[in-house]
């Protein structure tokens, strides 16, 4: 333990007026506050609620991007039977992938669209429209799995051709979405309907579903490989409509494809 003489002296109330009671030195006048301004620069407005010597505005949080409601249309067997409406995305893959899972995620909802441990329950096109929270609305499209049968035919056979007709005659077709299984290896048979999808010059994308059944460091290694075998531009998401994980990611990306934003318009020199 420190003795008293080793302890740091402590300034007293005397010594601290001794030292105010010093002259100091004269202050300075601050450096003027003026910022200065190119002449192309705009003048910065004061805070109109602190010019009037209110408290300023709170700022608010960016709002999270969401579905607010979200209603079945209609069950589709035939082909003149689409109804017409709202920008749609396709949920394309193998029975049991979890394509009306992940519509359920995307919605907040836990039974819009049936789901089953039994491969092959959604038997017909199933329509959904989903109201965001910005007001936009985007059409859900729960197609048939494919694949559910141990026989790996060829993807067009297993395919109906009202779905071809439809996926490929669609006016309102944004985005096909072909979901992977995390777990699972190479799938020749989406592979084979990616390469349909472009040579129909139907946009798709991929996205691997069940994430929360590995680990993070195997859906890296997933993705990586998903991005080869589709030869995507960028890595798939890795979602999971048990966790919701990636589920904000995936809506805004939806969202973005049926809603582009338009071009910045370049300023004419
Ligand atoms: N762990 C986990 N299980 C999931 C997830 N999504 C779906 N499942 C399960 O996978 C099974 C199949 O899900 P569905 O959404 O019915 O699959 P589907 O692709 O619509 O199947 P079909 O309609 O038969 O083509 C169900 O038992 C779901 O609970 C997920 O993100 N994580
Ligand atoms: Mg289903």
């Amino acid at each position: 333990m420190a003795t008293p003489s080793n302890k740091p002296k402590l300034r007293t109330n005397k010594a601290l007026a001794t030292t105010q009671s010093k002259p100091q030195p004269k202050p300075q006048p601050k450096p003027s506050a003026k910022i200065v301004t190119k002449s192309h620069a705009k003048p910065i407005q004061p805070n109109a609620a602190a010019a009037k010597g209110e408290p300023a505005p709170k700022k608010r949080a960016p709002r999270v991007l969401r579905i607010i409601s979200a209603d079945f249309v209609a069950s589709v067997r035939k082909a003149g039977e689409f109804p017409s409406g709202a920008p749609e995305i396709a949920f394309v893959g193998r029975s049991n992938v979890g394509k009306s899972s992940l519509i359920n995620a995307l919605c907040g909802r836990e039974a819009l669209a049936r789901t089953s441990k039994t491969p092959g329950r959604t038997q017909r096109i199933n329509l959904f429209d989903a109201t965001l929270s910005d007001g936009k609305v985007l059409r859900l499209v729960d197609l048939p799995g494919f694949g559910h049968a141990e026989v790996s035919k060829a993807m067009m056979a297993q395919f109906s051709e009202m779905i071809q007709y439809y996926l490929v005659g669609s006016e309102t077709m944004r985005k096909v979405l072909i979901l992977q299984d995390a777990r699972r290896d190479r799938d020749e048979d989406a592979i084979g309907f990616a390469r349909w999808l472009n040579e129909n010059r139907v946009p798709f994308d991929v996205v691997a579903t069940k994430a929360d059944e590995i680990s993070k460091t195997k859906i890296g290694t997933v993705c990586a490989r998903l991005k080869a075998e589709f030869q995507l531009e960028e890595l798939p998401l890795a979602v999971s409509a048990r966790d919701g994980s990636h589920i904000v990611e995936l809506l805004n990306k939806l969202r973005n494809t049926a809603y582009p934003r338009p071009p910045k318009a370049v300023k004419a020199k």
